[in-house]
């Protein structure tokens, strides 16, 4: 059964109401928000999202890697290839409320509004909460979904070290989380994502809903520079071996090339520290990461040959010893085009502006991409912040694009009839 799609609508009370209340399970002692994956605070929102879906009388599975799934079936028996809506709800440091789980908190929405519409759907519907997307505590980020699409092993997956020295495995097990399901352990028919833009292009152009057509390359590297603790005040400019001078040079670079460059490329450090970090020690040790990003894949690789030499250089000049470690990376995904087109045309029929756009952003659907058709639908982030408390989207805009993501499972699950 189907309905056409100015008929139902989500219940945007219900769907705000969630995505507030969840906004507030996880804050530290400075009222931040900090659900850092496998953490108590991660464990809170688990369990506030499984009782949610438990409400709504979906079958809940956990697999071996944390990976949340919320089904919805006509019957047990049904095992068909699931539609899958997706996305996280571990958070950064000092996060905001939407970044994930609005997506997860919208395919709940989705299934309750079907269910309500006395629905029934022709495939299972799952709606998928994946394990450590931000990738602050471990590495590499989107950990669950790419365990889940087979690009990482479990195994090495739950032996991932913290940032903390804690095993991602034991915390797992630690807050209850470390299910039994093997990871992958059901492969979706189509995966669909609803997330905030996090940048500024469909607030700047007036654009309700983003059609997510590609998702960039990631490459992010730890780079340690050893040079020679010495006084801050007896040792002349020109004998130092100072690690923390050279960490600034690598900072310079790669701003002064991503701002040069003809390419889209963005460069991010995000995580310093000196060693032994004290006023007057010229650092010994620094240790810091890399963030780049192109939609182009020669282009990322272009960047990261470029900072290779840059460091070969640098350390030669500077008479430091300068190592890297791969944290992670992916290369660029690019969507669906018939789930593209149906995000258009939801969103058409809705009365709402769409555009095709680029996701600057890491997401879980560009793992389940390696599995089955998936796309992502974007609404505007204000002001294009994200990854920071003043992350905000209003919500008429958050109910648009859940309705649009309703319209669209609803099209992809009466389109597998046709072709079932
Ligand atoms: O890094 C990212 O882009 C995502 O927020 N994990
Ligand atoms: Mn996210
Ligand atoms: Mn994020």
């Amino acid at each position: 059964m189907t309905y056409h799609s100015s008929i139902i609508s989500i219940d945007a009370s219900r769907l705000l109401g969630r995505i507030e209340q969840l906004g507030q399970i996880g804050r530290d002692g400075e009222d931040r928000l900090v659900r850092l994956a496998a953490s108590d605070a991660d464990k809170q929102g688990r369990d506030a999202l499984v009782s949610w879906m438990k409400d709504a009388n979906l079958e809940v599975a956990v697999d071996k890697i944390g990976n949340i799934f919320g089904i919805w079936r006509a019957s047990s028996e049904d095992d068909q290839a699931p539609i899958m809506i997706g996305s996280h709800i571990d958070t950064v440091i000092n996060a905001g409320v939407y970044d994930g789980c609005y997506g997860v908190l919208s395919g709940l929405e989705v299934i309750q509004t079907l269910q309500t519409a006395g629905f029934v759907p022709s495939r299972p519907i799952v709606v998928a909460a994946f394990t450590n997307e931000e990738g602050v505590r471990y590495t590499p980020d989107m950990m669950g979904s790419l365990v889940y699409a087979g690009g990482l092993s479990v195994e090495e997956a739950l032996s991932s070290v913290g940032t903390d020295g804690t095993l991602l495995g034991e915390e797992l097990e630690r807050i209850g989380y470390a299910g039994a399901e093997e990871p992958g352990f059901w492969k979706p028919h189509a995966y669909v994502e609803l997330h905030i833009e996090q940048g500024p292009v469909l607030e700047k152009e007036g654009v309700q809903i983003g059609a997510v057509e590609n998702l960039q390359g990631i490459s992010w590297q730890r780079i340690t520079i050893e040079g020679v603790a010495n006084h801050a005040g007896t040792t002349p400019i020109t004998m130092r071996s100072d690690a923390g001078y050279a960490a600034s040079c690598v900072i310079s670079f790669l701003r002064d090339r991503a701002t040069s460059s003809q390419t889209p490329t963005v460069a991010t450090v995000g995580c310093i520290n000196f060693e032994p970090n004290a006023v007057n020690i010229i650092p010994s040790r620094a240790v810091f990461t890399v963030d780049l990003r192109d939609p182009n894949e020669h282009s990322l690789q272009a960047e990261e040959e470029a900072l290779s030499a840059y460091l070969t250089e640098l350390a030669a000049a500077e008479g430091v010893k300068i190592t890297t470690e791969r944290m992670a990376r992916f290369e660029p995904v690019t969507f669906d085009s018939n789930i593209v087109k149906m995000v258009e045309t939801a969103a058409k029929q809705r009365g709402l502006s769409s555009k095709r756009m680029t996701s600057g952003a890491g997401h879980d659907a560009q793992m389940i991409a390696r599995i089955c058709p998936a796309a992502m639908i974007f609404v505007p982030s204000i002001g294009g912040i994200s990854h920071n408390p003043r992350e905000f989207t209003p919500g008429l805009d958050l109910v648009a694009g859940a309705n649009v993501l309703l319209d669209v499972i609803n099209n992809l699950v009466s389109d597998q009839k046709k072709n079932s």
